[in-house]
């Protein structure tokens, strides 16, 4: 089989593990090529630090996108995350219309925030701007927080349960045209995983696996970069969440266990050996 090609478009975070250097290690484990497109370097994620730097890559993406476009580059995958500033939302569309063939793949993680909060560096233009952005995607992966804001109902108002999250998935779906993986999702104590609608085959449901009582950044960031390299490597949606639920659940035990600081993120490099096949 040819090396499945991605264009992965996100910041890149220097410490803390979230975005690209989670991105690429996964994707590259899991026999993917991954090509980064950064939206922005900063010296740390922007979650658990104060006085991070933040260079802004607008101005670079749609150069780098053009001598892409020369090349005659073909992606199977567009995989798009944390976003810098509102004009790349329009940047990022127009990489879409570039690249995107019959087959590629989209997968829009729509990065917004986390806890009922928004991160500090996007605003509501730019939460709009994904919004929009979001509807074009083959598949997206937000967490509870994102998925309230695509929805326009405040985060307290979310519907709950295995019925709620069922409901939350088929809403977002646009009427079955796109798929949707829902992390964060806990129907029982001790458990938590993700709800998907898989707009192929219509199916949806929770898969859950035990919970660590440890909160991590970086987690969605590792979920969504494990369900990218599945879906790529060829697994049906139910199966390529049960990948993603598995290994982010192997990282927060590890990463709990050896008790180290939320902010860094998780402790996967000694787990990606589970990813090789
Ligand atoms: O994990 C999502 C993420 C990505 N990129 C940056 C972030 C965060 C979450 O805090 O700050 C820069």
């Amino acid at each position: 089989m040819m090396t499945p090609r991605v264009a992965a478009i996100h910041d890149i975070s220097g410490f803390g593990r979230c975005s690209l250097t989670v991105a690429m290690p996964i994707l590259s484990a899991m026999g993917i090529q991954c090509c980064p497109l950064p939206t922005a370097y900063l010296s740390t994620h922007t979650g658990g630090f104060t006085g991070f730097t933040f260079a802004d890559l607008t101005d670079e993406m749609p150069l780098a996108a053009a001598h892409w476009a020369s090349l005659r580059i073909q992606f199977q995958a567009i995989y798009t995350g944390f976003l810098g500033s509102s004009r790349q939302m329009k940047i990022v569309e127009d990489f879409f219309e570039t690249f995107r063939l019959p087959d590629t793949l989209l997968i829009i993680d729509p990065v917004m925030g986390d806890d009922g909060k928004i991160y500090t560096t996007y605003t509501p233009e730019m939460c709009e701007g994904m919004r929009r952005l979001s509807q074009q995607a083959d598949v997206i992966t937000p967490n509870l927080t994102e998925a309230a804001l695509l929805l326009g109902i405040p985060y307290a108002e979310l519907p709950s349960g295995r019925s709620g999250f069922l409901d939350i998935v088929q809403q977002l779906s646009l009427d079955g045209k796109r798929s949707v993986v829902l992390t964060g999702a806990s129907t029982r104590p001790n458990y938590i995983g993700a709800a998907y609608f898989d707009s192929k085959t219509y199916k949806y449901d929770i898969i859950e696996t035990r919970r660590t009582p440890k909160e991590f950044y970086g987690t969605g960031d590792v979920f969504a970069s494990v369900l990218t390299g599945a879906l790529l490597r060829g697994s049906e949606m139910d199966d390529a969440v049960r990948q993603a639920v598995n290994f982010v659940q192997l990282c927060v035990e590890r990463t709990a266990a050896e008790e180290l600081p939320m902010s860094e993120g998780v402790d996967f490099e000694p787990l990606l050996r589970h990813l090789i096949k």
